[in-house]
C-alpha cells in the first residue's frame, strides 16, 4: 500500500505539474516518500497525525490541517503539505460549503500569516483551461467552489486555485501561482 501511495503521489505530481520541477530539487521525492512512511500507520488506522482534524463527511475519511502561520507560494505551500504524507486540499461539491464556513471563521477568530487567502490542491498548470485537482480528477469550469465569474479562461498567468476572502467571500478564484497564501493540507484514509 505504501508503494501504491507513493506511486498514486508521484503520477499525481506529473498530472498537475511537470515532474522535471520537481526532479530539479532531488531531495523533494525522498522527504515526500518519508512523509508518506510517517502517516502510513495513521491509514491504516484511520486516525489523524498531531495537528490535524479527522473528517468523516462528504468525501472523508481524511484528514486536514489549516497552516494559518506559513505565507508560501502553491508549490511550496503545497510541497509543506507532502513532505507530512499530506497534499494540498480539494473540495467536494457538498463538502466546500462547510469547510468554507469553517475557514471564514477560523479567520475571524485567527487572522492568517499573509492574509484572507488559502491555496486548494487545484491547477491549470499543464494545459490552460483544464483545471485539475491535485488528486488527478478534473475540476469543472461550473463547480460550486469558484466565485461568479470564475476562472478567468485564458489566464495563463494565474494557473493555482486560491479562496479569496478579500474580495469574494473565499470562494475559489485563479491566482498567479507566485502569490503568497496559507496551505491547507489533507491526508485521506481510505
Ligand atoms: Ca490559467
Amino acid at each position: 500500500m505504501r508503494h501504491i501511495l507513493l506511486v498514486w503521489c508521484i503520477v499525481c505530481l506529473d498530472a498537475v505539474e511537470p515532474l522535471h520541477r520537481y526532479n530539479r530539487r532531488p531531495n523533494i521525492i525522498r522527504r515526500i516518500e518519508l512523509g508518506l512512511e510517517k502517516i502510513w500507520s495513521h491509514v491504516g488506522k484511520k486516525t489523524c497525525p498531531e495537528q490535524y482534524h479527522l473528517y468523516l463527511g462528504d468525501g472523508g475519511p481524511f484528514c486536514y490541517k489549516i497552516v494559518t502561520e506559513f505565507c508560501k507560494s502553491w508549490t511550496s505551500a503545497r510541497e509543506l503539505c507532502l513532505v507530512e504524507g499530506a497534499d494540498l486540499m480539494v473540495f467536494t461539491e457538498k463538502n466546500f460549503l462547510e469547510f468554507r464556513e469553517m475557514i471564514k471563521d477560523l479567520y475571524n477568530i485567527h487572522a492568517f500569516q499573509c492574509g484572507p487567502y488559502a491555496w486548494v490542491g487545484a491547477t491549470d498548470a499543464k494545459t490552460e483551461n483544464v483545471w485539475m485537482f491535485v488528486t488527478g480528477a478534473k475540476l469543472v469550469v461550473n463547480s460550486v467552489l469558484w466565485a461568479n465569474g470564475e476562472p478567468g479562461l485564458g489566464s495563463s498567468g494565474r494557473n493555482c486555485g486560491i479562496l479569496d476572502g478579500d474580495r469574494l467571500d473565499f470562494f475559489m478564484v485563479d491566482e498567479n501561482c507566485m502569490w503568497k497564501a496559507i496551505p491547507i493540507c489533507q491526508i485521506f484514509l481510505g
